[in-house]
């Protein structure tokens, strides 16, 4: 393949109406909307969004779809830092980051609950998207980014997670035989120094099954000189041992180029929280964009299989 000839571009293709939620479709006053995780019910998109008030901290919202492109808002939100010890304390900051998980016929959200002592990733099920029931503290601080895997694997639970070891964040595995205790830890994947995801890494989307493994829609981080680029990018994981990394992308899938994933809160940020595979293979993205909006990215299950097994083409120069 000519390598000049995706010069410029992504493989995701952006919804050319982006964004699809912003500050002007939240019916109350706040600071900001971004990082959504998405699910479709019997035809019905269910986004949950990651709100930011203007006090500061965080809670989420769930806006509702009938084409998974044009959103509205409910009227108030859904999930808020608990009033109830112990979660009280525990989520003192703000809770953000959802990510929706699907096993059997119920709804987990894993979202990072914040307090003073950091960031720690916390678990909840809902049947409606409007009443939550909290389950556990899963990890200690330093860590976030958490998805379950939506099937069990051997027997257990699997989540991924990227706690701060060593001052560099690494994406792990750990696994529970009830959603509370969690342990079996494993590396799963690390920065990689020369690429567009030297500094940071962290999951993304849950994890997708295809036919090549666990497909992981995942961010990664490049600190430049003006400050960090966060981009998408996919990793394909063993289907029976997801802690061995079968494939992984070499370019990342989505860049910050438009004014919207530019300039905002924090500027040139692409941030997925979760994808919809359509019957027909195609498969739209979710992601916040520069911390101050949603909006949404199409592509194949093939086109994000193939981008985890591309090799080196012919070098540019
Ligand atoms: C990550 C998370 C995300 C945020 C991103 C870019 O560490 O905190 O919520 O969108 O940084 O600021």
């Amino acid at each position: 393949m000519n390598p000049y000839t995706r010069h410029g571009t992504d493989r995701l293709v952006r919804w050319s109406r982006n964004p699809i939620l912003t500050l002007e479709d939240i019916p109350y006053r706040c600071n900001a909307v971004f990082n959504g995780t998405p699910v479709k019910v019997d035809g019905t998109y269910y986004l949950i969004i990651r709100i930011e008030g203007q006090q500061g901290y965080s809670f989420f919202a769930v806006a509702r779809s009938g084409d998974g492109l044009h959103f509205e808002v409910e009227p108030y939100p859904c999930m808020v830092p608990s009033k109830e010890e112990p979660w009280k304390a525990w989520e003192e900051n703000g809770i953000e980051d959802p990510r929706l998980t699907k096993i059997g016929d119920k709804y987990y959200v894993m979202y990072t609950a914040v307090s003073g002592h950091g960031h720690y990733i916390a678990l909840a099920e809902t049947e409606d998207f409007h009443n939550y029931k909290r389950i556990a503290i899963v990890s200690e601080p330093a860590n976030k980014d958490g998805v379950l895997f939506p099937e069990k694997i051997n027997g257990l639970y699997a989540r991924l997670d990227r706690p701060y070891g060593h001052g560099i964040g690494c994406v792990w595995i750990s696994y529970s035989p009830d959603l509370v205790h969690w342990g079996k830890s494993e590396f799963v994947f690390a920065p990689r120094p020369r690429y567009w995801d030297q500094f940071r890494i962290g999951a993304s989307a849950p994890p997708i099954l295809t036919d090549r493994g666990w497909l992981e829609i995942y961010h990664g981080v490049k600190m430049t000189s003006a400050g960090p680029i966060y981009r998408i990018g996919t990793i394909m994981l063993d289907r029976d041992n997801p802690a061995k990394v079968v494939g992984q992308c070499l370019e990342p899938l989505l860049s910050p180029r438009r004014n919207y994933e530019r300039i905002g809160d924090v500027g040139n940020v692409c941030f997925a929280c979760g994808a919809i595979v359509e019957d027909d293979g195609e498969v739209k993205i979710y992601y916040g964009a520069a911390d101050t909006s949603i909006c949404v990215a199409m592509t194949t299950m093939d086109e994000l299989i193939d981008s985890c097994f591309e090799t080196d083409g012919e070098e540019l120069v």
